[in-house]
């Protein structure tokens, strides 16, 4: 039987504070073997949070997104540029009514930039029948078996207090959701949505039972409607009762975005779980520095690991109205949350399969990636929104509308200039060529009449 690694995120060392930005700056090294302990027989059943180093940031990179929300962080989040977000958000920001679950360490429910994206429980909302407060009247006014749960659960405490002592689940919220346009802080990969905190780890509760609460977390995102969820734990041991909860979820057609993990190693020769869990849908992901190179830290895998994502010095949330870098797949994990978010909120009849067919298909093909993940790929959210709309229809062939189409601009590869040399609408070629690819890779039992339809009926 294989010990299961507990592994948690450095701390944090060498602490600057820049107070016009409320920004920490944390220097560490990319791994602490102090950190890293095994498994005793009496924690085999824990299921480790996925260590994301706190790091401090060494790329800047000209964004644009600086140019659409005053957030003044928003210039040094160079994984925005890397994922084509501002494009993406002029197509949409997301919707509050997409509910992700956020399975982690917790929040501060109370941070600047995450506090209007937080998911509300409507059962424990409002005033009961005797005028007070259901949120803290002590009593489970929906019946779901929780009291008093608003924002969602800690399942390390059994009760419904979020804090979060160690600052990753902050972190990871932020870059799912944090809010745009606010004059704080970053943005969100999806600045309108509903976050459903639930926590499973906790650093100061020693012998938590992390793999228990992970599945008992993963039960409550499913009861209570989630479309999402946001995972950054792992194990390399196969848990049943962990695959038979996310099989649930797929059942209800429920995203469950996995981090691929930073172990070093292939994970098509030594699994982790839950990302390697061969369920439909499930995510798994890896990270990528600015040059698309993935991290030395995070496993990968062509026949595992789906796709690639920013995961070097991501600036986010941290507890305390405070703001600074971290790193690891937990990081590119939360950007294809928000990815899947956008895509949810853009194309509403959207089920999780459909989803995770979409955002694989519409990465950039990147030939760094090609040894490391199944795709090839890494996250592009502008092109995750858009393909559809472009018209490339189900057979792979586009819809005469030459307005969308203008507007267009895929892959900056030299496919485009092969064209032109040919003379061929680069453009359409592109598109055609590109089209084929994701229906290749959405397969046939993709609901191809469906994606016709959708676009007909959306005017195209
Ligand atoms: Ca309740
Ligand atoms: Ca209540
Ligand atoms: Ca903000």
């Amino acid at each position: 039987m294989f010990s299961r690694k507990v592994v948690i995120a450095a701390s944090c060392v060498g602490l600057t504070f820049f107070g016009g930005l409320g920004i920490y700056l944390y220097s560490t090294q990319e791994s602490s073997p102090s950190r890293t302990q095994s498994s005793s027989k009496k924690d085999s059943s824990l299921r480790a949070l996925e260590k994301s180093f706190i790091t401090s940031q060494t790329d800047k990179v000209v964004d644009e997104p600086s140019a659409l929300f005053n957030d003044p962080a928003i210039s040094q989040a160079w994984g925005l540029k890397k994922s084509d977000a501002a494009r993406a958000w002029s197509v949409t920001k997301g919707s509050r009514d997409i509910v992700i679950a956020v399975i982690d360490t917790g929040i501060d429910i109370k941070h600047e930039d995450l506090v209007g994206n937080l998911w509300r429980n409507p059962g424990e909302t409002g005033k009961d029948s005797k005028g007070r407060d259901k949120a803290t009247n002590g009593i489970d006014d929906d019946g779901n078996g929780f009291v008093d749960d608003v924002y969602g659960w800690n399942f390390v405490s059994n009760n419904p207090k979020l804090d979060d002592n160690h600052g990753h689940g902050t972190h990871i919220a932020g870059i799912i959701g944090a809010e745009a346009g606010n004059g704080k802080g970053i943005t969100g990969i999806a600045p309108e949505v509903s976050l459903m905190i639930l926590k499973y780890y906790d650093p100061k509760v020693p012998g938590t039972d992390n793999l228990k609460n992970t599945v008992a977390s993963i039960r409550y995102a499913v009861k209570m409607g989630a479309n999402i969820i946001n995972y950054s734990g792992g194990g390399t041991e196969f848990s049943q009762e962990e695959h038979d909860a996310i099989a649930e979820a797929e059942k209800k057609g429920i995203l469950f975005v996995a981090a691929a993990g930073n172990e070093r190693s292939n994970s098509d020769q030594h699994h982790y779980y839950p990302a390697d869990y061969k369920l439909k849908n499930i995510i798994s992901v890896t990270a990528i520095d600015p040059s698309t190179q993935v991290l030395a830290s995070s496993n990968y895998g062509v026949e595992t690991v789906d796709i690639a994502a920013p995961g070097q010095n991501i600036l986010s949330c941290l507890p305390g109205n405070s703001y600074g870098y971290m790193t690891g797949t937990s990081q590119a994990t939360a950007f294809v949350t928000g990815a899947a978010a956008l895509v949810m909120a853009h194309k509403q009849s959207f089920q999780a399969e459909d989803v995770k067919k979409y955002i694989l298909a519409t990465g950039d093909a990147q030939t760094q990636l090609a040894s490391k993940t199944r795709t090839s790929r890494q996250l592009n959210l502008y092109k995750a929104l858009t393909i559809l709309d472009q018209g490339v229809g189900a057979s792979g062939v586009i819809a005469v509308n030459t307005q969308n189409m203008k507007s267009f601009t895929g892959d900056p590869n030299d496919r485009r200039s092969r064209a032109a040399e040919e003379g061929l609408d680069a453009t359409a070629t592109e598109m055609t060529h590109f089209g084929k690819s994701l229906i290749d890779a959405m397969g046939t039992k993709v609901r191809p009449g469906k994606i016709g339809t959708k676009q007909e009926n959306e005017g195209f």
